[in-house]
């Protein structure tokens, strides 16, 4: 009962978030961030625990409506423990914590905060060239590592993959996404989900689902449209990494940590004098025409390979099921710490398994059926959380 109301609190805190553009500047605006360097080097030593402890706190503090003035207004935060509460009153009285300046300045967490930023290197990939000596990308491009593929994308695109995308980006990929996935499956559902849905103006990527309201419709779309459109008509797939759908009702599905979705990680090639000109001329019309001429624009780069009128962007396609698409959609919509804890919620309150295919009792055996987000919520007798509410 109480981990239940601890459980909620912690929820309703991370539920009362501001979207991320709204957050306070105030002095202890650097506390979160100091946990998050902390959260960043435990990570780092694999050590689970620690990392979700800073990030929890971390995640509350960003998520607070006022200013923390002293660590004593602190007192029953969910999950503050002695190590937070150190960093939290030094940096309250000092300005900086001791702790924080030295993990940044240490050769270890910044090299491995550059290694990990690389698409397709883990913690473990990165320590082990840690541990090799590597310090810069320079060292990795002049090494004798046999590189994954995704890794060779991931260094040969690396400034690209690590600007930001913006939200007018994203917009012109989902123009390209619709008229790919329409001329195949005129009554498939598009929908943006990820960060760019709960509100955020940039992201890592940009993730969709794809769905049909006629079960079964959406089956073998990403080989049969995406590929086929994206890469030989237009030449706009720099990388893509496909799978099949996998998933079965059963337990052993229920409890692994990954999606069984038919899906597409994928590096596509954006034409930003097209995003530039939709930008720039906002009116309908004008931005009608930008999108009518993406297809032409990919070909144009294709001319041009040398001339770098375009960007590498991450897209994520998901195939949904229809009967399954309220758990992507909340699933795939974040933020991870957020998901996390709806999950961790659901399973020791609630005795039940939620993944992105499904909310599962195993004592009772039984599966709940959910047509929107609002009906999961329901089920698991919490108040409805909006996407903008989300950014744990
Ligand atoms: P950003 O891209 O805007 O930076 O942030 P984001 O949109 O919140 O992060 P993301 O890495 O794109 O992931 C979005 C959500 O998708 C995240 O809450 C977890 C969920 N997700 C799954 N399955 C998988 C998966 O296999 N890989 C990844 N990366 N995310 C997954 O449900
Ligand atoms: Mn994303
Ligand atoms: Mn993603």
């Amino acid at each position: 009962r109480l981990l239940e109301i601890e459980t909620r609190h912690r929820l309703q805190v991370l539920g009362h978030l501001l979207p991320p553009s709204a957050l306070s500047n105030t002095a202890t605006g650097k506390t979160p961030d100091a946990l998050k360097i902390l959260a960043e080097n435990a990570e780092y030593y694999e050590s689970v625990g620690r990392y979700l402890a800073f990030t929890r706190v971390s995640s509350i503090l960003k998520s607070l409506p006022y200013a923390v003035t002293s660590v004593d207004s602190l007192r029953g935060f969910p999950g503050l423990g002695e190590h937070c509460r150190k960093v939290i009153e030094e940096i309250l009285e000092d300005g900086v914590c001791q702790e924080v300046e030295s993990v940044t300045q240490s050769q270890r967490y910044q090299t491995l905060t550059l290694f990990t930023s690389i698409f397709g290197v883990g913690v473990k990939t990165a320590e082990k060239w840690y541990k090799e000596q590597h310090q810069t990308l320079a060292d990795l491009r002049a090494s004798q590592i046999r590189f994954t593929k995704e890794q060779q994308v991931g260094l040969q695109y690396y400034e690209d993959l690590t600007t930001p995308v913006t939200r007018a980006e994203a917009d012109m990929i989902r123009k390209t996404v619709e008229e790919a996935v329409y001329r195949y499956l005129p009554g498939a559902v598009i929908t943006l989900a990820g960060g760019f849905r709960r509100g955020k103006e940039t992201g890592h990527d940009v993730d969709f689902l794809i769905t049909h309201p006629e079960e079964g419709k959406e089956k073998g779309l990403v080989t049969k449209v995406i590929h086929f459109t994206f890469c030989f008509s237009q030449g706009l797939m720099l990388y893509s990494d496909e799978i099949g759908n996998s998933y079965q009702k059963c337990r052993k599905q229920e409890t692994s940590k990954f999606d069984h979705f038919e899906r597409c990680f994928t590096i596509v090639k954006l034409n930003q004098e097209l995003v530039n000109a939709a930008v720039s001329g906002n009116d309908s019309r004008e931005g009608g025409q930008g999108a009518g001429g993406q297809g032409a624009g990919g070909q144009g780069a294709g001319h041009r390979p040398e001339d770098k009128h375009w960007k590498a962007v991450r897209v994520d396609l998901v195939i949904v099921p229809i009967s399954q698409f309220a758990y992507a959609l909340l699933g795939w919509t974040g933020s991870q710490l957020f998901e996390r804890e709806l999950r961790r919620y659901a399973k020791n309150c609630k005795h039940m398994i939620l993944t992105s295919h499904a909310l599962y009792h195993p004592q009772q055996n039984e599966y709940f059926s959910a047509a929107a987000e609002e009906e999961i919520f329901a089920h698991l007798e919490l108040d409805y959380i909006a996407p903008w509410e989300r950014n744990a």
